[in-house]
């Protein structure tokens, strides 16, 4: 099994673990000496730099949440001048002020590291043609992959998102060997390419995608599509961007870049640490961040994480695929759903469509959750009987797997609107 950074990628977990706890040591009073939230905070409950022994002592350090880099917008969380500061990414969010990183030069090429290793983790090498339909600008997925491309020695397209049909030509006329996009994108790509009757035309062998959740089952219907590999890899603008952690051959969870980033999960509701294989929150410590150091970010996705090393041969930690975030967790009539559970039998029923929405609403006092799906072949809809007989299937896997009535709407293939960046399956009207 090919590595970037084999020395780091297999190192024994006792190993990892010294130099977890010295980089630790030095990112705590590295932050504390230069960032004056973090001095505050520490001042506040008598916390000293020196208080850090243990890996295990982190749990004394206070999180770092969204709105904390909200009220230091734009640049107030930086440990150097902004002289040293060569690069800014923003995440857009969906209200008020972006969210900001800044990097030195050294958390660039850091940056680029931990892309390379984990593109070469997904099975690619220097001689593959990357066509990366990420967004270039503030988003961090663009030029975040982009440098990690060029690390690894392959070739970059950068073809950026938006005009599908152009994306489809490019892809079958530079005979790209790998699609860097997020899963929903990746879907639309694969769709209009067979719509188009050019599926057979392309060289693809390799989809890495990010940025948004994505279940087994839409990975599978993507390779049944496209013949290609399907990975994920997971990231957030807040520590930097892509790079925290990704899928191998195996897909058995994503490898964390553990010398990068310290990863714990805390159950949500109590604030507690977990064991090894328990679902909560995922929180995460930069190791290694010079421009904007992070100490026990609050990432609100939910995942666990196992330190099993893995059948490729590495031995760094693994996170399970993010089954969603709590803030976009549905409670409906007092029942947890996530968008992802509901994926999973969408993706899994050949008759239907790749794309969904869910709309959720309140009447009368009582909570509706609605499921609009395209079906695979528009012929279907007239068929009346087919069609009832289709509904109740879906409805009743639906009731299985998420414990509700979820009304089920068919609809048109191509008829519900496609996301160039990440998509919104979720229409809360509860909310208005
Ligand atoms: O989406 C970084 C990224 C770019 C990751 C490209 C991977 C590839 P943000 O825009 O700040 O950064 O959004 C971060 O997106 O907290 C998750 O909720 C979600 N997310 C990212 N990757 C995954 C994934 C980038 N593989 C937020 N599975 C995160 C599920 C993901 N959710």
């Amino acid at each position: 099994m090919r590595m970037f950074s084999p020395e780091i990628e297999t190192m024994p977990r006792e190993k990892i673990r010294e130099m977890q706890l010295e980089r630790l040591k030095h990112i705590v009073r590295y932050a504390y000496e230069n960032v004056p939230m973090y001095k505050e905070r520490f001042d506040k409950i008598g916390l000293k730099p020196e208080h850090i022994r243990t890996l295990k002592d982190i749990e004394k350090i206070p999180y770092t949440t969204k709105d904390d880099l909200r009220d230091n917008y734009p640049f107030k969380l930086l440990a150097v001048p902004m002289k040293k500061i060569i690069r800014i990414h923003a995440s857009s969010g969906t209200t008020g002020k972006p969210i900001t990183c800044g990097y030195t030069r050294a958390d660039l090429d850091n940056w680029s590291t931990c892309i390379a290793r984990i593109l070469t983790m997904a099975g690619a090498t220097d001689e593959d043609i990357f066509h990366v339909a990420f967004g270039y600008g503030l988003f961090t997925g663009g030029f975040g992959l982009h440098y990690g491309i060029e690390k690894l020695g392959a070739t970059v397209v950068p073809v950026s998102s938006g005009n599908t049909e152009r994306q489809i030509m490019l892809l079958k006329d530079f005979g790209a060997t790998a699609l860097i996009a997020t899963p929903s994108y990746a879907m639309y790509l694969a769709e209009t390419a067979k719509k188009l009757g050019v599926l057979g035309d392309l060289k693809l062998r390799l989809v890495c995608m990010g940025a948004e959740a994505s279940t087994a089952e839409m990975h599978e219907a993507l390779y049944r599509i496209l013949g290609a590999f399907p990975t994920e890899n997971y990231g957030l603008t807040e520590v930097g961007g892509p790079g925290v952690s990704g899928e191998c051959r195996e897909k058995a969870g994503m490898h964390i870049n553990e010398d990068m980033y310290y990863p714990e999960i805390v159950n949500i509701e109590e604030n507690r640490a977990l064991p090894e294989g328990e679902q909560g929150e995922l929180v995460l410590t930069t190791l290694t961040k010079e421009g904007m150091p992070i100490l026990r970010y609050r990432t609100k996705d939910i995942t666990s994480l196992t330190y099993e090393p893995c059948k490729c041969g590495r031995t760094t930690a693994r996170m399970a695929r993010v089954v969603g975030r709590t803030d976009d967790m549905l409670i409906i009539r007092g029942v947890n759903v996530f968008p992802s559970q509901i994926e999973s039998v969408l993706m899994a029923m050949p008759e239907l469509g790749k794309m969904y929405e869910i709309i959720v609403d309140r009447v009368n006092y009582m909570d509706t959750i609605e499921v609009r799906v395209e079906v695979g072949d528009a012929s279907l809809l007239t068929d009346y009987s087919k069609l009832e007989e289709l509904v109740a299937k879906i409805k009743h896997k639906l009731r299985v797997v998420v414990q509700l009535d979820v009304k089920v709407k068919l609809v048109e293939p191509f008829s519900i609107k496609r996301a160039e960046g990440k998509v919104k399956r979720v229409t809360d009207l509860r909310k208005h």
